[in-house]
């Protein structure tokens, strides 16, 4: 039934259909045409209604394409719980470095220390990557989120002309809002790594309306602050591409190359932050990033701090 209604919206993009008609077409009740209507809706197709005119299909949900997904080796999922959870459990199982999960949606996505990560579906990427780096010891791996992002905002702003910014070390900005993340997880020893999981999430076609009241004002999408829509298969192969490259090239040459892009794109340095790390929350100037991407802060005091793991608030 619903594949008939949408049948009748699709013969007819460039005006309104009248439900009465299509009810009578089918042979159901206007009720039921409204039901279905419901639940394309559910399913990403935008359909306009109006008073005594009908319904009209504007726009149809971008699925992402998995045959070309797959061709690559990523695999599409239409809904998880997080996508590092599914390739932890693939890693788990022992598949090979860059094994990615890409999912359409996701119920449980999460951001770090547990908060977490809304995920809904055709609209936004949300994928993770196993890295397998060898002769690597865990503390050598921490710039790998510095190493995502620089490679997200290079491609972003090269190939896509987008001003992406990044905050250390994690977050990605657009016009100063928050439309993406980084969460990397890692197994492994003292002394070396089984392997890391990197999840990212991006906003990509989100309408401003479609963030839930508490992101309203610090979230956004690249459509909500461009303008511009993007084909996400399209989009996320040009990203996993670049990605794929980025690692391979930090596990081979360490941080060095990848800190002047991060100095390049960065929004922080030369303003006065708020930084919570282990020991508590420090205020001061954020002054550089060493060799291995750990925020120089002079605070108040005129004395130099060095952080390694914390965030910008
Ligand atoms: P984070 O801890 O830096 O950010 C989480 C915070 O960001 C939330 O507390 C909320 O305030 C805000 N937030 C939540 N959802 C969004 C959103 N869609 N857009 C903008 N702001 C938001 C960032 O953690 C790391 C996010 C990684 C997400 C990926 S998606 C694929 C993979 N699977 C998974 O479960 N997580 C990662």
């Amino acid at each position: 039934m619903k594949k008939n209604i949408l049948e009748y919206l699709r013969n007819n993009r460039e005006s309104y259909i009248s439900g009465s008609y299509i009810s009578r077409e089918l042979g159901i009740s206007r009720a039921a045409v409204w039901k279905q209507i419901r639940r394309l809706r559910r399913e990403g197709f935008k359909i306009s209604a109006r008073p005594n005119c009908g319904y009209r299909l504007d726009e149809e949900p971008d699925h992402l394409n998995r045959p070309l997904l797959e061709e690559h080796k990523v695999y599409y999922y239409p809904v998880v719980d997080s996508t590092n959870l599914i390739a932890r459990r693939l890693a788990e199982d022992g598949y090979p470095a860059y094994t990615t999960v890409i999912a359409d949606e996701q119920l449980q996505g999460r951001g770090r220390l547990g908060r977490e990560w809304f995920s809904p579906p055709h609209s936004g990427l949300w994928f993770s990557i196993i890295l397998r780096p060898e002769m690597i010891n865990p503390a050598a791996a921490a710039p790998v989120t510095l190493v995502t992002a620089a490679a997200l905002a290079g491609n972003l702003n090269h190939t896509h002309h987008l001003p992406v910014k990044i905050k250390w070390p994690n977050d990605l900005l657009i016009n100063g809002k928050k439309f993406g993340g980084i969460l990397s997880e890692i197994k492994g020893e003292p002394d070396r790594i089984e392997y890391l999981i990197m999840g990212i999430g991006l906003n990509i076609n989100q309408q401003g309306k479609d963030f839930p009241q508490q992101l309203k004002d610090r979230a956004a999408s690249l459509y909500s602050e461009s303008g511009q829509s993007f084909n996400r298969t399209t989009l996320f192969l040009s990203l996993w591409q670049d990605l794929c490259r980025a690692y391979k090239l930090f596990f081979k040459e360490g941080f060095g190359p990848f800190r002047a892009q991060l100095l390049a794109y960065n929004s922080f340095i030369g303003r006065e932050v708020k930084v919570t790390w282990p020991e508590g929350t420090l205020e001061g100037l954020a002054w550089d990033l060493d060799h291995d991407g750990a925020l120089i802060v002079r605070d108040k005091r005129g004395e130099i701090r060095t952080i390694n793991y914390g965030e910008i608030n």
